[in-house]
């Protein structure tokens, strides 16, 4: 996979290099690319903002750079793909949530390319131009706010790129995680079995296998019932269930 991210701040992606993808990076499963923003300005500022049309707070990112600078990534330079084998990611406030659904359909993809605004975010037609010739995805971490792209698209690469095949040796440790199979995971322990007062739950020493899974999953159950019940809508079973009768 070939990921491309457009940024103003390029320097924030160089933790990559230290992470989990490196690994992947070294072996040619991934190639991972920065582009400054302002390498595309034509003005001695190298300005990439303005102020918005209609009034109001803040300024916007004006649409001339960033057309340069992704025309520049869609021709591909070194990497030989296309815009018709290219995702384009813009992370935005505005957009669809980002969910594992999202991060499994991405991690399928030859080539993603990240925008990332900052300021009050894109002029529009941006998202309109590009849209009108290949397939772009706006889309949002979550109900909260940030100050730009950057953290998004860094949590969106983690989360795809550890579904690209090749990525994290052991298949079996990404289907088990949470979110998976709608329930949250089960509480883990490891050794000392007492610490501090508080003693690991008994039947994870019984060496009772039956017993342990079943634990397990009512702790499953129990969890997501407290921390998460939306989770429990779309499952079969129990909708919701209730505290107070059933601890
Ligand atoms: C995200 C790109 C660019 C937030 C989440 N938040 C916010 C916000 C911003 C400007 C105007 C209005 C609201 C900040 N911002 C971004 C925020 C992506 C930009 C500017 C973002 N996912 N992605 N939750």
């Amino acid at each position: 996979m070939r990921i491309d991210i457009v940024t103003i701040f390029p320097s924030f992606f160089d933790v990559l290099d230290l992470s989990l993808l490196g690994k992947a990076r070294d072996a040619g499963i991934l190639s991972v690319a920065t582009h400054d923003l302002r390498n595309f300005t034509h003005d001695r500022h190298r300005t990439v903002d303005d102020t918005p049309y209609g009034g109001g707070a803040g300024m916007v990112m004006k649409p001339e750079p960033w057309g340069e600078a992704l025309d520049h990534v869609l021709a591909g330079g070194e990497s030989g793909l296309t815009a018709s084998a290219a995702v384009l990611v813009i992370p935005t406030p505005v957009g669809e949530i980002f969910t594992q659904a999202d991060a499994h359909e991405l991690a399928a993809e030859q080539h993603l390319i990240f925008a990332c605004g900052r300021y009050e975010g894109i002029d529009e037609r941006v998202t309109d131009h590009y849209a009108a010739r290949m397939r772009v995805r706006p889309i949002s971490l979550g109900d909260y706010v940030l100050n730009g792209g950057e953290v998004a698209v860094m949590a969106m690469i983690e989360a795809i790129g550890r579904l690209v095949p090749g990525v994290i040796g052991n298949p079996d440790s990404l289907v088990e995680e949470s979110h998976e199979d709608g329930l949250l995971e089960y509480p883990s322990y490891t050794k000392p079995a007492s610490w501090r007062g508080l003693d690991v739950p008994p039947v994870l020493l019984s060496g009772n296998h039956a017993a342990i899974a079943a634990w397990r999953h009512e702790q499953q159950r129990v969890r997501t019932r407290d921390r998460r019940p939306e989770l429990l809508a779309g499952l079969p079973g129990e909708a919701g269930g209730n505290r107070d009768t059933h601890p």
